[in-house]
C-alpha cells in the first residue's frame, strides 16, 4: 500500500472499510463486541493524534509564514491591498459554504444518537466578544488551554514583529523555522496513517449508523465541491476580469501547472515554487508582487479551507440533530475564516484546525469521525482553490500596482 499515491490509498481504504462496515451491520457487530472496540480504539487514537498537532502546527506555521515576508516595506502598498483581498475572499468562501449547507441540509439524512444539547445561543459569545476574546491576556495560558483564536492572533503579532526586527530576530526565525519543519514531519507521519485511521473510522461509523450514512456523506461532498466551484467562478473569475483585467481562460491556462501540483499534493506549501513560476512566467506578474502575495497566501489565505470548515461544522451539527441559531452560524463563519488563516499549507491541515471551529460553538469534536473518511479527497479540491485564490490575488494586486508585464491578454 505504501507505494501507491495517498489519494489511491484512501480510495482503497474507504472501499474496503465500506465492505467490512456492511459485514459488521449484517453480523450485528456493535459496541459490545471486541472487534468493534478495536476499531473504536484505533479511531480514537487517530483523532487524538490529529488534536495533538493543532497548537504547535498553527503557531509555527503562522510565525514562519508571516515573518518570512522579510521586507517591512512590502507591508505598505502591496501589503494592505493583499490583506484586504485575503480577508474579503476568505469571508466570501465561508459565506458561500454556509448558504449552500443551509439550502441542501446534507446532514439531515440521519441523526447520531447523542445527549449533546444545542449550544444555548445567549451563552455563545457575541461577535464583539468573539473579537475581544481573540486578544490573549496571557499567551502562555492561551497555549495551554488551546485558545486557538488567541494563539492565531498572538502568532501573527510575533511574525510581524520579526519582520520589523529583521536581522535581530534571525535566531528566533531560525528556531521557529526548525520547529515548523519538525511539525511538518510529524504531521506527514500522522497523515501517512490516514488510510488506517480512516479505515477504522468508516467501519465504526457504518457499524454505528448503518447504511443511512452514505447519502448524507455524498450530499456533504456535493455541497463542498459545488461551493468551491461557485467560489472559483463567481469570486475569482469576476476579480480576474474586473480588477485583474485578464481573461479568466488566460488565467486558468497560465496557472494550470500550479493547479495540477496543488490537486495532486493537497499542499499549498509544496505548490508554492510552481505557483511563483506560473504567475511570473505565464501571466507576467512581477516577482516583487508574487514573492509577497504567494508565500503569505500559502500560509494565511485558504479560501477552500474556510468554505470546507464552515460546511463541515454545520454538517456535523445537523448529523447530531443540533440546531444552530443564526448567531451561532455567524460565529462559525468567523471562526472558519480565522481557522483557515491558522491552517498550514500541508495535507490535512484543514481537518486539524477543524477542531477549533467545533469548539467555538460547542459541537462534538468526535463528529470529525464522520467527515474524516472523505477528507483527503476533499483536501485535493480545497487546496486547489487555496492556490488558485493566491494566484488570483497576485494578478489583482500586480495589476493595481501596475506590475504586470504588458502583453498579457487583457479584457478590452
Ligand atoms: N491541504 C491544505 C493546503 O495545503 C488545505 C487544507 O487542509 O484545508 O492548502
Amino acid at each position: 500500500m505504501k507505494k501507491l499515491p495517498m489519494w489511491l490509498q484512501m480510495v482503497i481504504s474507504m472501499a474496503l472499510a465500506v465492505i467490512v462496515g456492511l459485514i459488521f451491520v449484517a453480523a450485528n457487530i456493535d459496541e459490545g463486541n471486541w472487534l468493534y472496540s478495536f476499531f473504536a480504539f484505533i479511531s480514537n487514537v487517530f483523532i487524538r493524534l490529529i488534536n495533538m498537532l493543532v497548537v504547535p502546527l498553527v503557531v509555527t506555521s503562522l510565525i514562519v509564514g508571516v515573518a518570512g515576508l522579510k521586507d517591512p516595506l512590502k507591508l505598505g502598498s502591496i501589503g494592505w491591498k493583499t490583506i484586504v483581498y485575503f480577508i474579503s475572499t476568505t469571508f466570501c468562501a465561508a459565506l458561500i459554504g454556509l448558504i449552500l449547507v443551509n439550502i441542501f441540509h446534507p446532514g439531515n439524512g440521519f441523526t447520531i444518537p447523542s445527549d449533546i444539547k444545542a449550544p444555548d445561543s445567549n451563552k455563545l459569545t457575541s461577535l464583539s466578544d468573539t473579537f475581544l476574546n481573540m486578544i490573549p491576556t496571557n499567551p502562555i495560558q492561551a497555549l495551554t488551554q488551546t485558545s486557538i483564536l488567541q494563539i492565531i492572533f498572538f502568532s501573527i503579532f510575533i511574525g510581524i514583529a520579526m519582520v520589523f526586527l529583521g536581522e535581530k530576530a534571525k535566531p528566533a526565525y531560525n528556531f521557529f523555522e526548525a520547529c515548523f519543519e519538525i511539525m511538518m514531519k510529524i504531521t506527514a507521519w500522522i497523515m501517512a496513517l490516514a488510510p488506517y485511521g480512516v479505515f477504522a473510522l468508516i467501519v465504526k461509523t457504518i457499524a454505528d449508523n448503518g447504511t443511512t450514512v452514505f447519502a448524507p456523506l455524498a450530499k456533504y461532498m456535493f455541497v463542498i465541491l459545488l461551493g468551491l466551484f461557485l467560489h472559483l467562478c463567481i469570486v475569482y473569475f469576476s476579480l480576474i476580469k474586473t480588477l485583474g483585467k485578464m481573461n479568466p481562460i488566460t488565467f486558468m491556462r497560465g496557472v494550470f501547472p500550479a493547479w495540477l501540483i496543488a490537486f495532486s499534493t493537497a499542499s499549498s506549501n509544496a505548490t508554492l515554487p510552481v505557483s511563483l513560476r506560473s504567475v511570473e512566467n505565464n501571466l507576467g506578474v512581477s516577482n516583487r508582487v508574487s514573492s509577497f502575495v504567494l508565500p503569505l497566501g500559502a500560509t494565511v489565505n485558504m479560501d477552500g479551507t474556510a468554505l470546507y470548515e464552515g460546511v463541515a461544522a454545520l454538517f456535523i451539527a445537523q448529523a447530531y440533530g443540533i440546531h444552530l441559531s443564526i448567531g451561532a452560524q455567524i460565529i462559525i463563519l468567523l471562526t472558519a475564516s480565522l481557522a483557515a488563516i491558522g491552517a498550514a499549507g500541508i495535507p490535512g491541515a484543514g481537518l486539524i484546525t477543524m477542531v477549533l471551529v467545533l469548539n467555538a460553538v460547542n459541537l462534538p469534536v468526535e463528529g470529525i469521525g464522520l467527515i474524516l473518511a472523505v477528507d483527503r479527497l476533499l483536501d485535493m479540491f480545497r487546496t486547489s482553490i487555496n492556490v488558485l485564490g493566491d494566484c488570483t490575488g497576485s494578478v489583482v494586486v500586480a495589476r493595481r500596482e501596475g506590475e504586470i508585464e504588458e502583453g498579457t491578454e487583457q479584457i478590452a
